[in-house]
This record gives structure tokens, sequence and C-alpha cells, in this order.
């Protein structure tokens, strides 16, 4: 049955997002959002009690104790489908990372048009982690070696995939004696596509064992991989200044929309867009010149490097088209709706595929290689460019918010420490003492079916108000962005007093922006520098931190929750769960969803749960943070002990006689 029409309120809190939902109607066009609302979930799918992988079935176990026809039950058929979207999440990132490897392999070899090693400090930091010779030898050298070391991560047969030896020493025994330690990143991927096949692993906790094994493989494989290269080849990120939502683009400029996940192609553009003849060019064609900007993680690879802003997050994508200001939109992979495609005939905008491994019907496909990075980035411009003059009406909201993104984990220990004593010792300092209470991490995606943005940035700032330090990626980080949550000083009023201190002292946002959704593996890294830096336990079980994903839609989220609980993190899990069941008709797998929470927690000391209400995640995240402190003998969480430094203090004293200051200051008799 068909849903209520929601209003548009009720789609996005996101002004200008509800501004284009506005002439979306009035054009008589259809979004992700009027699609959600059109479209009900099916409820035996949703519910994950649909088995659909042989022609046997479909088989619906929509009554109590009822088996297939190959006699599988709920809990076998809900512990496959899981493995096997947390399968599809974590070939995305890993194939990703394997991409980077490549082109990291390419450059190495001057075969990649444009490509330099920009981050020859890091390159030489990992290839030290590998053991891979580095005195006297070229960045090339080094970066061949490393290359062709993750790259044989992918097809390794036996052994231990190699990034898992950044993992706190605790963690790395704890994953051997379970039995999880990943083999190779697409050995446990297609493990577990033959082990979800008819007929075959048929026992739910054995089934789900080999989940986080595989996720493991994506998290401190292939998405580690991904990052640890894309810093190397363009930079690891630092702060920089720059600007989010549909506001960004320009009415009297060349707007080009790049979209998806890679890197490789967008950062090309990004250089070609700066070469005097393609700006000249765009000139010619009676542009100011050409406007870059990104939507979903390829616009967080080139925010946090490069300062490129950020048209939008995932459930923006179509809406930037709406706007009739974009001339071209050059997708990669991953979260591209195929909506595009029929969106982009009723405007002017061009909708380009790159990737060898994506074409979209009724998009235009130009094939992208490292080979020719730059002629084709200059040639997909240049089409842009010739575009131009077919732009009709348009309208662009006049929303836009900036931001400080660019918190890697190696600009977090310069901010903490400097130079000479790069450190988190000022992080984890501040948690011991309470200033702040704990970390979560905020990230995942938008999924039309909640109000876009709202359950992000309601869980970020309640958060906030209670001490807790964010760090985010993925679409959360654009949402938040856009809510002025990621911007240097501002807004700390709306901050707890002692991380407000603390984000003064230091001069960091209360939300750090961390990067694209690989770039999760950063939080891995963040995670266990806490641990080797001493007073915070010996794993990461032990922190006082917890991993959230209010708003998400993709499998690729349900690998991150699963590597992230592997780890030993708290996940919750907004929206539905895909092994709810049918809570009024019949029941879940107890089993599965016991394992999920119970017995991993027992496993890992990470733990997964479902949790739709925002104020309940809250809830729970303070709870779990709270519990952590208590099994450190940290003190306990006090919201008045701190806050009597830092700016707000000085502002009070300010207002004060001279002789009242002296006195508050110095205790001084007058
Ligand atoms: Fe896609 Fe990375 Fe989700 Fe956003 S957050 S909707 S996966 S773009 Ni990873």
């Amino acid at each position: 049955m068909a849903k209520k029409r929601r209003e548009i309120q009720e789609q996005s809190i996101d002004p200008a997002a509800q501004e284009m939902l506005k002439r979306a109607d009035e054009l008589g066009l259809t979004t992700a959002f009027s699609r959600a609302d059109e479209m009900a979930p099916c409820n035996i799918g949703s519910a994950g009690m649909c088995c659909k992988l042989c022609s046997m079935g479909p088989c619906r176990l929509t009554k109590e104790g009822s088996v297939g026809v190959c006699g599988a039950t709920i809990d076998t058929v809900q512990a496959r489908n899981l493995m096997r979207a947390i399968a599809g999440g974590a070939a995305a990132h890993s194939d990703h990372g394997r991409g980077m490897a490549m082109t990291l392999k390419a450059t190495a070899n001057g075969e990649a048009e444009g490509y330099v090693i920009r981050d020859v400090a890091k390159l030489r930091a990992l290839a030290a982690v590998y053991d891979i010779p580095i005195e006297g030898r070229s960045p090339n050298e080094i970066a061949n070696d490393l290359a062709d070391l993750y790259l044989a991560q992918f097809g390794q047969q036996e052994g231990e995939v190699a990034p898992t030896v950044r993992a706190p020493k605790k963690r790395q025994e704890l994953w051997r004696e379970r039995g999880v330690m990943p083999r190779g990143i697409d050995r446990e991927i297609v493990e577990s596509l033959h082990r979800t096949h008819i007929g075959d692993d048929q026992d739910s906790v054995h089934i789900l064992q080999h989940a986080v094994r595989l996720a493991i493989g994506d998290g401190w494989g292939g998405s580690m991989i991904a990052t640890d290269i894309t810093d190397i080849l363009f930079g690891t990120p630092a702060p920089v200044l720059g600007q989010a939502n549909l506001g960004v683009l320009k009415d009297d400029m060349v707007n080009v929309v790049v979209h998806g996940h890679e890197p490789t192609l967008s950062e090309m553009i990004v250089a070609a867009a700066q070469d005097p003849e393609i700006i000249e060019y765009a000139k010619a064609a009676g542009a100011k010149g050409i406007n870059l900007s990104g939507i979903c993680c390829t616009a967080n690879e080139i925010l946090m490097r490069q300062g490129i802003p950020a048209a939008g997050n995932f459930l923006q994508q179509e809406l930037a088209i709406l706007t009739g200001a974009v001339d071209a939109m050059i997708v990669d992979v991953q979260c591209i709706m195929q909506a595009l495609a029929e969106l982009s005939k009723q405007f002017h905008t061009l909708l380009i595929t790159t990737s060898p491994k994506v074409k979209i019907k009724g998009a235009m496909h130009i094939e992208f290689d490292e080979e020719h990075a730059m002629t084709i980035a200059k040639d997909i411009l240049r089409l842009a460019i010739d575009n131009y003059k077919n732009r009709g009406e348009t309208q662009i909201p006049d929303v836009r918010e900036d931001l400080v993104p660019g918190f890697s984990h190696e600009y977090i220990n310069y901010a903490l420490g400097g130079s000479y004593r790069a450190s988190f010792r000022p992080l984890n300092d501040a948690i011991m003492s309470g200033r702040i209470r704990g970390v979560a991490a905020i990230v995942g995606c938008n999924n039309p079916r909640d109000t876009h943005d709202l359950l992000h940035t309601h869980v970020a700032k309640e958060l906030l108000k209670q001490d807790v330090l964010i760090v985010e990626t993925g679409c959360a980080s654009i949402a938040c962005a856009k809510e002025g949550l990621m911007l240097g000083e501002a807004g700390l009023d709306q901050v707890g007093p002692g991380l407000r201190e603390i984000c003064e002292t230091i001069g960091i946002p209360p939300v750090l922006h961390m990067g694209s959704c690989v770039d999760n593996a950063r939080i891995l890294t963040v995670l266990t520098q806490v641990v080797e830096e001493g007073g915070l336990g010996e794993d990461i079980d032990e922190i006082p931190a917890v991993g959230l994903a209010p708003e998400w839609m993709s499998e690729k989220a349900l690998s991150i929750g699963t590597y992230c609980m592997a780890s030993g993190v708290y996940v919750i899990f907004g929206g539905t769960s895909p092994v709810s069941g049918m809570p009024d008709k019949v029941p879940a797998s107890a089993e599965v969803s016991r394992y999920l929470s119970e017995s991993w927690e027992e496993l890992y000391g990470g733990k997964i749960e479902f949790i739709a209400d925002p104020d309940e995640m809250v809830r729970r995240t303070l709870e779990h943070i709270d519990k952590k402190r208590a099994a450190l003998k940290l003190p306990e969480y006090d919201p008045e002990r701190f806050g009597r430094s830092g700016d707000q203090r000085v502002i009070e004293l300010d207002k004060l006689p001279l002789a009242q200051r002296r006195q508050a200051l110095y205790g001084m008799e007058v």
C-alpha cells in the first residue's frame, strides 16, 4: 500500500533541498523523496524474511516456524541475507582500494598522466610499517613496492591481510583466536558468496562469523588501502576552508559536479580546471570560469584536500540537477541514482559516466584511464563548457555554509602536539579528566525514508551538548557541515563546557570532518592510537566511544558497521534493521538478533543495534560511554566540573570592573 505523501518539511530539514523539492513539484518531476513516498518498502524483503538465492523460491518465511523449500530456517535466511549485503559493501570499498593501488603502481612507473606522489612522508612512514626498504631509494621505487604489497592483499590466499598489523596487538590476537583474521580481501568476499549459495553454510552463527572476517578485510584491508594511497597521491588532508550546499553552484560560471567515490578522475578534473587554456575556453563560451563542486564521497575527497565545495550529500544529487545550472555531472562509482539519466534530460545537464564498471542507460560514457587522465579530464571539461550555452532557466538556492574539513589522523596529531611533539596525549587526557565525555563517530548515508539530514544533525547536536567529541565521514559529514557544525570555533555556544574548552584551546571545530566512506579506516587508526597513547585501556573496546549511522541505506554502511563492531565499537544504526522480522506478525530470528548484539559483544567487545528513535540513539550512546568510563575507573562525567576557562569565561570577566576581574582571576584583594 502506498504511503501518504509527506510535506516538504518532513522530507528534508535543509532549506536548499526544500526549495528544490518545491521546484520538482512545480515542474511535475519526481525525486527519490517523492518516489520513497509512493513506493512503500516491501514488507517481507525489508524484514529480511525473503530468500531468493535459488529458483525453488523466492521463499517468504512469513509464518512463525515456516521454512523455505529447501528447509532453510529464518535464522539461516536472515544470516545469509545479511552476510551477502555486507559482502556487497566490502566489495565496493575494496575494489575502490584495488583501483587506488593500481593507480599508485602506474604512477610509480610513470604510466599515469598527471599523477605524482604528493605525500612522500606518508609513503615512507607506511613503507616502514611493512619493512619495505626506504633508505637511498626514490619515492617511485618505494611506491612501486608498496603498490605491489597492497595489490597482493586482494588475491592473497593464506596468511593475514597486511594492514591488520596496524590494529592494537590485543585486537589482532583476539581476531586470531576467534578465527576471523582475514586471509585475503577478495578471498573472504568470494567465500561469503560461496557460503550463501543454496545448500552451503546453514548455521547462522557460523555464517555471521564469516561476515566478521570479510568485514575486517574491508576496514583493515581494502578501505585502509584506499585511504593510504589517496593520501600518498593527492596529499594527506589538513584543515582547509570549504563550503557546502547547493548554493555553491554559480549562475555565471560553468558548473561541473563530480559525484561518486573515487578521487582518481576528480582530482585530475580539479587540476584541469585550473589550466589557463581551459579557463580561457570557458571565458570564450561566455562564462566567468569553471566552478567545480561535488556530491557524496567524491565531494568529500576533493573538499578535504582541495577545498572544492560540496554541492550536497546523497539525497541532493537530483536536486543539483533540478537547479538547471549543472552543465555536466561526472560520475564514477557508487551511490549514483539511475534516475539522474532521465532527470538530466529535462534540463540541459550532461550526465557522463566514466568508470569501466559503471554505465547508465541514457548517460554519455567517456571511459577514464590513468594513462590519459589529464587529457580525458580536459576533454570532459570542454564538453561541459560547450554545454553552458544550452542552459535554460536556473534556480540556485541561496544557501551555503562554510566549513573546515581535513582532520586526518596525521593532522590531529599535529594539532595536539605540533611538529616536534605530535601526539594524542592531550586528547586522551581530556577524555580521562572528563572534559571530553567520550567520542562518537557519526557516519553514513541519507535515506529518503527518514527526514533528510534530521537524524544526523539532531544526534550530533545532542551529543555535543553532552561534551561528546564527534568525528564524521560520508554523507553524515556533509549534513553537519551544512548545519554549521564544522566551522572552527563558531557555534561553540551549543557545545558542552568541557568540550568547548578543548575546542577553544586547540582551535578545532567540535565536529571533525575525517573524509569519505573509505576513510572510516582513519577512524580505526585514531582509535588505535588512542589505545597506544595509554590511559584508556589496552584495546579499542575499552575506549568510551560509539559509532552511529543514523540515516544509513547502503550495503557499505553494513560492512562499515560490522568491521567497527569487530574492532570493538558499539555501533548504532538508525532506520530499520535488515533482520527486523515483522514485529507485530512474525518475529525475526532471535538467534541472529541476539548474536549481533549480545554474542558479538562477548566475542569482540562491540555490538550492532538498530534504533529508529534519535533520542534513544543519544541515550544509549551516553549510557555506553559512561559504562566504558566506569570500567576504566575514570571520574564520573560531571557537566559542572569544567568550563571555567576558555573564551566564554574571558568574555564574562571582561564585563567586570578591573578590581573584580583581578579578584576573580588572581584572588587579589583590592
Ligand atoms: Fe553513499 Fe559515500 Fe552512504 Fe553517502 S555515505 S550515501 S554510501 S556516499 Ni558512505
